[in-house]
């Protein structure tokens, strides 16, 4: 990180009170970095204890806690907002109405950072192509960082004074409050209704999402999904994905008359998809989006590829677990909204189909307002059997009853998931239910029963293994 002279630091305390907005993860981060640019930073949060303030810097004078307090938003020079806090909360949208600025953790980053930034958003994919490109930055000699909403506050990425390149995975809250960017490469990997409490409508959606490409230097864009398309310059450097054969310098995949499946990019035939550990469709596009993105950055090829045949993918997203009586079963616990589900139900479904087999899929949690109708196709083609959890089962029930739904889909109404694995037990007893595979898949946030994905995600595979051990 710079560090100032005594002149600027100076300077900088009398460019007015910074006011850090929400104390989590990316609120420390900020507060750290603000306070050692010698800014005068206070912080306010909702909870009246929050967990990170032990570690706030000493130099934080104004902590005030229990209520974001509109007073003090309205006294500050700047709002620097964490992102899971909307635009919309009383206090943030008075001081907006006041003109004062509202920035995000990452406005702060690309303000400070001097290496080329890859940066990465859409409504799946984003971990798991953004560790990949972080890798292949990372085995082809580069000093990477990764961060963003995968987990790491992207201003900790500063203080490594070596670092190369940034790699950052940015969600629609990160973005909805950035300006200019700047990318040396920008994409949405794909767009499916998610986060559509927050941000009214998928239009409001799609508008946060695309601020990803302001000031790009080149973009990634998914051919499969018009959504992804940003409004930029026609010469601006692009490189496209998608499922069919490519055009001349761009990603796909190519078929050969045996039915072998390739990654490829323009003509010439780079992988074979079964050297990959990943698997599924949509794992064939992730893969081409980080080649892509990382040809861009200026990473070599040969390099990339190494490396994706190296990649065993992420947990808690279509993981297998286990097989007990003879149940595959699959965690997907980051199938956190509907796009991803449809994935996981279409990935799965096809490996299990060519043997008659279906998929049993437990649904539910928090739905933020998504329409699960739209998993009807999925679901008539490869589940018998759909068991409900969560806050939103009872609704999610009747978007599925209400649209074409198969009189061979059985659903069942479950609250929890020990009581999901107790009806399992029941319905797959008979084979007429023709299940193979179980899947995790919930299309919905967890907080409602859980403290995350990853939590609901463990105590899935804790149940598994326990059903192991009693069988
Ligand atoms: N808070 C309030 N008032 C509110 C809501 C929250 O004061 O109305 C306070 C909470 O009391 C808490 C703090 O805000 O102290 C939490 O802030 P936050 O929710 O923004 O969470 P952080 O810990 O700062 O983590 C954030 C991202 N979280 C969200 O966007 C919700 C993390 O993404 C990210 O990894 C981290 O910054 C570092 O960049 C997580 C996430 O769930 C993984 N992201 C969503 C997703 O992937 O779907 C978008
Ligand atoms: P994100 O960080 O965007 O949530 P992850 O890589 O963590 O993305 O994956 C989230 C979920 O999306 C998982 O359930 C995963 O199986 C699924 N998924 C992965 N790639 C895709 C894709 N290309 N299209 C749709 N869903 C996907």
């Amino acid at each position: 990180m710079t560090t100032l002279t005594a002149t600027e630091t100076l300077l900088h305390k009398g460019s007015g009170l910074q006011v850090v907005v929400g104390l989590g993860q990316s609120g420390l981060s900020v507060a750290n970095y603000l306070t050692k640019q010698g800014y005068h930073v206070a912080v306010t949060d909702s909870q009246p204890t929050p967990v990170l303030a032990e570690q706030l810097p000493a130099a934080v004078d104004i902590r005030q806690f229990g209520a974001i307090d509109a007073e003090l938003l309205q006294q500050a020079a700047r709002i620097i907002i964490s992102p899971g806090i909307s635009l919309d909360t009383d206090a943030v949208a008075a001081a907006r109405r006041a003109n004062i600025p509202v920035v995000s953790d990452i406005q702060l980053f690309c303000e400070a950072c001097t290496v080329p930034i890859v940066a990465i958003t859409g409504s799946n994919a984003k971990s798991t192509v953004t560790t990949l490109v972080g890798q292949m930055a990372a085995d082809a000699g580069v000093n990477v960082g990764v961060g963003g909403n995968i987990g790491v506050p992207a201003l900790n990425l500063l203080a490594s004074s070596d670092m190369q390149l940034a790699v950052l995975e940015l969600s629609s809250f990160q973005l909805e409050t950035v300006t200019n960017l700047g990318a040396q490469v920008a994409t949405v990997l794909n767009m499916s209704p998610d986060h559509l409490d927050r941000h009214g409508d998928m239009l409001g959606y799609h508008q946060a999402k695309h601020r990803i490409f302001q000031g790009a230097k080149s973009v990634v864009i998914n051919r499969e999904d018009a959504l992804t398309r940003p409004l930029v310059a026609d010469n601006l450097p692009r490189l496209s994905t998608g499922i069919h054969a490519p055009d001349k310098g761009h990603y796909g995949l190519i078929t050969d008359p045996e039915g072998q499946i390739y990654l490829a990019r323009g003509t010439e035939r780079l992988l074979s998809a079964d050297k990959l550990q990943i698997k599924g469709r949509h794992n064939l596009l992730n893969a081409q989006a980080a080649l892509a993105l990382g040809e861009l950055a200026g990473l070599p090829l040969d390099s990339m590829l190494n490396t994706l045949q190296q990649f065993t993918g992420l947990e808690h997203r279509c993981q297998y677990v286990a097989t007990a009586a003879g149940l595959d079963y699959f965690n997907d616990s980051k199938g956190t909204n509907i796009g991803s589900t449809m994935a996981a139900i279409e990935g799965l479904g096809a490996v299990y189909a060519p043997k008659d087999g279906k998929l049993l899929l437990i649904l539910g949690g928090q739905g933020k307002g998504q329409q699960f109708g739209e998993l009807t196709p999925f679901i008539n083609k490869y589940v018998s059997q759909v068991l409900f959890i969560g806050e939103d089962a009872k609704q999610i029930e009747q978007h599925l009853r209400a649209t074409k739904l198969s009189d061979e889909v059985a659903l069942h109404q479950c609250q929890t998931l020990e009581s999901a694995f107790a009806t399992i037990q029941q319905v797959t007893i008979s084979s007429l239910s023709q299940v193979q595979a179980v899947l995790l898949s919930p299309a919905c946030a967890s907080f409602d029963q859980f403290s995350g994905y990853a939590a609901r995600g463990e105590h899935f595979s804790q149940l598994v293994s326990q059903l192991a051990t009693d069988i």
